[in-house]
Formats: structure tokens, C-alpha cells, sequence
């Protein structure tokens, strides 16, 4: 077809076109029509004078579909229509409108929990100076608890942090006394992964340092936390144990474990160990230990969205296994 005979078709065709649907599909038809038609033209046989001819005569025809395409949309109500039986208020099928990771959804809850509490929450970095990971919490190159903490090291000497302690300097150093704050994140460990070790996991660690803390004040915290997220009281049908732990940065040091059944068979597991602040880790931040007392505690986030999920093996959170992540569209 030439460019007068496609002209004429699309003329006759747009009378017939009855919406903005319907006007789209002719527009882009036709579109496609005059690009065809100007591949079909071999130009190499063609003089200047005709070539310019063609050229005009098509830049014309191409304007004219786009003006008399905009021409007829305004009639149409200008946006494409929307079919009478479709409501655009309502929500979407959300078939993939993906979810909040249960890891996640566990932090936000806690989060609240510990703000009901006056908690403020303080983010810090995933990597971290050796001093912040280790020294500052009475952890010094030659310990035999660095053993215990299989580490990833940078090559500009910074450190994937082992555990949420790792804030522990800043936040007395940036907050001051007295101190209510939780410290959320990532935490990243070189081990051999099991049912209840990931390499890359969650720890939310919590400083309460103020006149005259104790552990009864640390228990009490633990209680209210663990009754919160389980929404039972401690003792009936959720079990939890405090027992002595040791870590060089507090004293006296506990783990607290909770109760849980994992392929079939009853165990304890690990969820939080805490302690007393350790005299030597609070003048590391700048806090008098003579005036002031503290308890600190670093729990499994991981582990505790595991128990409150009844998730048999946490390896499985990373995987990105749809069938997985799939079962926990509705959370929070
Ligand atoms: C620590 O990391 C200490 N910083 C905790 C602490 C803070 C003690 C403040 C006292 C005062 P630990 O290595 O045990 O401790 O880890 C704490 C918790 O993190 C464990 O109980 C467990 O729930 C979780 N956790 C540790 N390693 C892993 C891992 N590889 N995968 C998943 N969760 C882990």
C-alpha cells in the first residue's frame, strides 16, 4: 500500500473505532503499517527529488495518525477506559506482591515490645573496627574467646561483626547514661551451618544501664519480652531456663534457653545470653562503674523467629525457597 492508500484506511478505520482501547490497537497498527511501508522502499533507486518526496509525505502521514489518535482520545474521556465491572479501589490479588521476611516481622515485633518498654533502637554497620567487635568488649587479641567466634576479616583489617556487641562502645559512647537501647542486625560467622547455625543470621542486643540495675531488672526485661512474643506466660506452655554463661563482657554472665521440639525430638536451645555489664566494658564507654550499673544481652533473632514459627531448620529463611516464603504472606 502507498502512503495515500494507508492515509485513507486509517481515515475510515478510526470512524469505526467505538473506545480508547480499541483507538490504541489502531494507532499502533498503523504506526506499524507506515514503518513497513518505508522498509519496503528500496532508496537506493531513487532520485533526490522523490526521496524527499517520500520522506515528507511520511512524516506527514505519521503526524496525522498521532494527531487524529490524540483527537479521537479526548473523545474517549483522554485515558484508556476502564472496563465497568473493574474497581479500582480494591486490593490488588497480590498473588506476587511479595510479604515482610518472618525475620523481619519478629524485629519489628520486638522493636514495639522493647519501646514499650523506653527502649530506643540504634542501628549500626555490619562491618566494623576489631576494636568495636572484640577490645571493647573486653575481648583482646590473645583470648581464647575470639576462638569462639569464627570471624570473616576484610583485607583493610575491618571486621564482619560477629555478634550485635559490636555497638555496645558506640552506643554508650554516642547515647550516654542513662541508657535504654537495642541494636538490631546482621551478624556474619565463618561456621559449618547446622539445623540451628546460619553463616550470615540475626542478633538483637539490648542495653539497659542506669542507678542501681540488677539482674532482677534483667530478668524481669527477659519476661516481659518472651511472654510478649509468645503470648504466654512463661512456665505454661512456653519453657525457658536461665542458666550461668560465660562471656568476657559481662559478670555475672547467663543463657538464657528455651524449650522446643525440633524434628520430633525435645530440645533446649540457646536463644539469649546476658549478664551483668562487666565493670571494664563500661569504662570502655566512657560510663563510671562506680556510679553506674547495666545488664546487656544479645538475642538469637534468628532462632527466636524459628520458635515462634515452629520452624524446623533456620537454614531454611535464607534459601529463597518460594514454597517457603510463601507461607508468610500475612505478617505483622
Ligand atoms: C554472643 O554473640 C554474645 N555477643 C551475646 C551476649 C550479648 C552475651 C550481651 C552477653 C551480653 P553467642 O555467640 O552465644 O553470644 O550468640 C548469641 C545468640 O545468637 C545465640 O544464643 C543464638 O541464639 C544466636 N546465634 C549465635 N550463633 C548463631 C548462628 N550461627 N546462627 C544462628 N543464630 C546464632
Amino acid at each position: 500500500m502507498n502512503l495515500a492508500d494507508l492515509e485513507y484506511a486509517f481515515n475510515s478505520e478510526l470512524q469505526a473505532v467505538k473506545n480508547a482501547d480499541e483507538l490504541a490497537r489502531l494507532k499502533s497498527r498503523y504506526l506499524t503499517n507506515i514503518a513497513d511501508a518505508r522498509k519496503a522502499i528500496d532508496f537506493s533507486k531513487l532520485g533526490a527529488d522523490d526521496k524527499r518526496a517520500f520522506g515528507s509525505g511520511w512524516n506527514a502521514l505519521k503526524k496525522h495518525i498521532e494527531d487524529k489518535a490524540k483527537e479521537a482520545a479526548e473523545r474517549f474521556g483522554g485515558a484508556r477506559s476502564v472496563p465497568q465491572d473493574f474497581d479500582l479501589t480494591l486490593p490488588g490479588l497480590g498473588r506476587n506482591a511479595g510479604a515482610i521476611h518472618p525475620i523481619i516481622s519478629t524485629q519489628l515485633e520486638v522493636e514495639d515490645i522493647f519501646r514499650s518498654m523506653g527502649f530506643q533502637v540504634y542501628l549500626g554497620d555490619e562491618a566494623v573496627s576489631e576494636f568495636d567487635n572484640f577490645d571493647a568488649v573486653n575481648i583482646p587479641p590473645d583470648h581464647p574467646a575470639r576462638d569462639m567466634q569464627d570471624t570473616f576479616w576484610l583485607e583493610n583489617g575491618m571486621v564482619l561483626r560477629t555478634h550485635t556487641s559490636s555497638m555496645q562502645n558506640r552506643a554508650m559512647r554516642e547515647l550516654g547514661t542513662p541508657l535504654r537501647a537495642i541494636f538490631p542486625g546482621r551478624c556474619f560467622r565463618n561456621e559449618a551451618t547446622d539445623m540451628t547455625h546460619e553463616n550470615t543470621f540475626y542478633q538483637l542486643e539490648g542495653m539497659m544501664i542506669d542507678r542501681g540495675i540488677t539482674v532482677a531488672n534483667l530478668i524481669a526485661v527477659m519476661k516481659e519480652l518472651l511472654q510478649n512474643v509468645f503470648r504466654r506466660r512463661i512456665g505454661e506452655e512456653i519453657e525457658g531456663r536461665l542458666r550461668p554463661g560465660f562471656f568476657p563482657f559481662v559478670e555475672p554472665g547467663f543463657e538464657l534457653d528455651m524449650k522446643t521440639v525440633l524434628k520430633g525430638q525435645a530440645r533446649w536451645i540457646e536463644l539469649m545470653p546476658c549478664g551483668m555489664i562487666h565493670p571494664q566494658v563500661l569504662k570502655l564507654g566512657g560510663v563510671d562503674p562506680e556510679k553506674w550499673t547495666g545488664f546487656a544481652f544479645g538475642l538469637g533473632l534468628t532462632r527466636l523467629a524459628m520458635l515462634k514459627y515452629g520452624i524446623q531448620d533456620l537454614r531454611l529463611f535464607n534459601k529463597g525457597d518460594l514454597r517457603f516464603n510463601e507461607q508468610f504472606k500475612a505478617t505483622l
